[in-house]
């Protein structure tokens, strides 16, 4: 999908944003053109702050001048907008493809409202095409890995359980965890594996956005498509 219809997607959330408002600022190459436009708009005077998902979706927002603040002195934030690797009708999302499922999902918690900016290709009729990544923490990895595989088998996973890598080394989140992806294909009842899931002691998050985002702007090559 061009980057010129992710733009489009991200033109419409960054028309949600008021003056005042506090932002969740998601990552990923379409949250990009949204702290972009983002950036545009407040150099033109919007008066805003944002609450960044990762160090990079940070280190952009600082480039483009938009005012940063933390959840500790902003803990309500009124709008995040953040990608997504898949969603389905009911607006389920798979996030964390780009490691920031942790983030991005106490981010998106810590909203009024999520609204998911994404091309068309990520929408499903079932969740599981792609990879739920599961962050966990360092410490017993092999024994949270065989919890994880136990849970994913009895929730239809068909594929493996692979610790992420970057570079030969295992990947390292913001937060400073592991994450471990599960080739699924189909997810039954994303429900409750999500709820098996955080019940593993080793666990930290999942990639599972249920009943967190109220608006999808889909960019889709005849336009754009708004699901809620
Ligand atoms: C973040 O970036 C993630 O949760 C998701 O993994 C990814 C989507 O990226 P893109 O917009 O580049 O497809 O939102």
């Amino acid at each position: 999908m061009s980057d010129s219809l992710k733009r489009e997607a991200a033109a419409r959330a960054v028309a949600l944003v008021e003056p005042g408002m506090r932002l969740g600022l998601g990552t990923g190459s379409t949250a990009r053109h949204f702290v972009a436009l983002l950036g545009e708009r407040v150099r033109q005077g919007l008066d805003v702050v944002g609450v960044p998902t990762s160090e990079a979706t940070r280190r952009q927002a600082e480039d483009e001048g938009i005012r940063l603040t933390t959840l500790e002195e902003t803990p309500q934030l009124d709008l995040t907008v953040d990608g997504a690797d898949e969603f389905d009708d009911r607006l389920r999302l798979v996030k964390g493809g780009g490691g920031a499922l942790l983030r991005e999902k106490i981010v998106a918690a810590s909203s009024t409202r999520m609204v998911v900016i994404a091309d068309s290709s990520k929408r499903v009729e079932r969740l599981g095409r792609f990879p739920l990544p599961v962050e966990v923490v360092r410490f017993g990895l092999a024994s949270t890995r065989t919890a994880v595989a136990d849970v994913a088998s009895r929730f239809g996973a068909q594929g493996s359980v692979t610790l992420r890598h970057a570079e030969e080394e295992p990947f390292v989140t913001d937060e400073g965890h592991f994450i471990l992806d599960i080739a699924f294909g189909v997810i039954a009842e994303p429900e409750a594996m999500a709820a098996a899931l955080v019940a593993i002691p080793g666990v930290v998050e999942h990639g599972l956005f249920i009943g967190l985002c109220q608006t999808a702007f889909l960019a889709t090559p005849d336009g754009i498509l708004t699901l809620t």
